[in-house]
């Protein structure tokens, strides 16, 4: 048990708004409502002190010089994917490679793992609630390998139906890819089961954590994962910042997606040898200074404790959930709380998405309108777009009574 556990300690949410500078905006004279997390969450003062504290007193490549900024940069470079590792409760920081977020990580590994091992035949097994970062990928993949995809479908309560797991994932099965937290409809399914069932047919298991990580503890060796990718910039970090985690026998076998300087050892006209994890992975300049503010990110989040971020995240959620369906709005995804994260995914009665964001804009609430990245549950759901209230840290419930306020305007103008 964590001493997070044995003393639950609550969010002083107050203090955590006075470290994010850009709460302080206004819009058209109201307070700024961002209620679009899910998209990219705002970054603390430390994080930006971070970037800025690099750039302005470490700067270098890293990797490379011999110099004593060289050096620095390379210690806060490493020392950020220490703390990753930390985070993860990943064996080794060389199981952390650095990318610039889950898209990357996906198509890292539906490359670098899929068109190495995958062939004619072999099936891909994915959710019908994966982004498209977590569909995409695989699709090129099939079309070089001639592997089949295969989908979990949804319930009509927007969780996996795994009624028909056991035709679902069979010997063919070589790989489930499988989202932490679904961003257009906030279900976490229950990864642990996933993962056993697939490690029973000998397949292994991604775990796209984009909107999972940022918001409870993730402990991929208790999880017993073989890959999960995760996005700095939802998690309080910069843009570009993130990584893929990875068994180190399973990035071992992968190959690299990028070809190019410092991921060699040795070069020769027709082939090269490549370096051991991660760096074998990571060619080219990397993304510093975005990584050292995900570090950054990283100390803000355990100084609060994952635990009660996701108590936080519980108790707006199940807030929002009854405001919301209590003012008339039809809610995707789980009604239960537990099953789910802070991605709330709705209609206000007849009003489009897109006309409903516009006007909650005018009374100062962001909220994202659209199919999230998302087609596959837009269509199961027979719906062209929802709109999405997505919660952090720095949100209050009294930020979703505004929300629901604002719902009402938009209904006089157009219902
Ligand atoms: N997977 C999930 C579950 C996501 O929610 C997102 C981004 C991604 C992957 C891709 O992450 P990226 O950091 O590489 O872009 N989701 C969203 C969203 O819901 N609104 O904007 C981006």
């Amino acid at each position: 048990m964590s001493s997070d556990e044995r003393h639950p300690r609550s969010l002083d949410v107050a203090r955590v708004r006075a470290d994010f500078p850009i709460l302080e905006r206004t819009v058209n004279g109201k307070p700024l409502v961002y209620l679009d997390s899910a998209a990219t969450s705002h970054k603390p003062t430390a994080v930006i002190d971070a970037v800025s504290d690099f750039y302005a007193h470490h700067n270098a490549n890293a990797h490379r010089g011999l110099y004593f900024l060289g050096e620095e940069a390379t210690e806060a470079f490493e020392g950020a994917r220490g703390k990753v590792a930390r985070f993860f409760n990943a064996p080794g920081p060389e199981t952390i490679v650095f990318t610039r977020g889950t898209t990357e990580s996906m198509n890292l590994v539906a490359q670098g793992w899929g068109r190495k091992f995958l062939k004619a035949g072999d099936e891909v097994l994915l959710t019908e609630m994966e982004h498209h970062s977590n569909i995409v990928p695989w699709q090129m993949t099939a079309q070089v390998t001639g592997c089949v995809l295969r989908y979990i479908p949804l319930t009509d309560d927007g969780v996996l139906d795994l009624t028909d797991l056991g035709s679902l994932l069979t010997e063919r099965t070589k790989i489930l890819s499988v989202t932490g937290m679904s961003n257009a409809l906030g279900t976490i399914p229950p990864l642990s089961r996933l993962v056993e069932a697939a490690h029973a047919v000998g397949a292994i298991v991604a775990i796209d954590a984009a909107q999972l990580a940022p918001h409870s503890r993730v402990d991929v060796q208790a999880l017993d994962c073989d890959l999960l990718a995760f996005s700095g910039h939802k998690m309080l970090g910069p843009t570009a910042s993130g990584g893929l985690y990875g068994k180190a026998e399973v990035l071992d076998a992968m190959d690299p997606m990028f070809g190019g300087g410092e991921m060699i050892y040795e070069v020769y006209p027709d082939h090269s040898t490549y370096k051991e994890i991660p760096y074998k992975f990571e060619a080219g300049t990397m993304q510093i200074a975005q990584q050292v503010g995900l570090g950054a990110a990283i100390d803000y989040l355990e100084g609060l404790g994952m635990d009660a971020v996701r108590r936080h995240e519980r108790e707006i959620t199940s807030y929002a959930l009854g405001r919301l369906i209590e003012a008339g709005a039809t809610v995707f995804g789980p009604a239960d709380p537990g099953l789910r994260g802070g991605a709330v995914s709705f209609w206000y009665r007849d009003v489009h998405p897109h006309d409903l964001a516009t006007i909650l804009n005018e009374e100062g609430v962001a909220i994202r309108a659209g199919h999230h990245c998302a087609q596959l549950v837009m269509r199961r759901f027979g719906t062209p777009a929802t709109a999405r209230a997505s919660f952090y840290v720095y949100n209050t419930l009294e930020e979703v009574d505004v929300l629901v306020a604002a719902l009402a305007r938009a209904q006089d103008i157009f219902v």
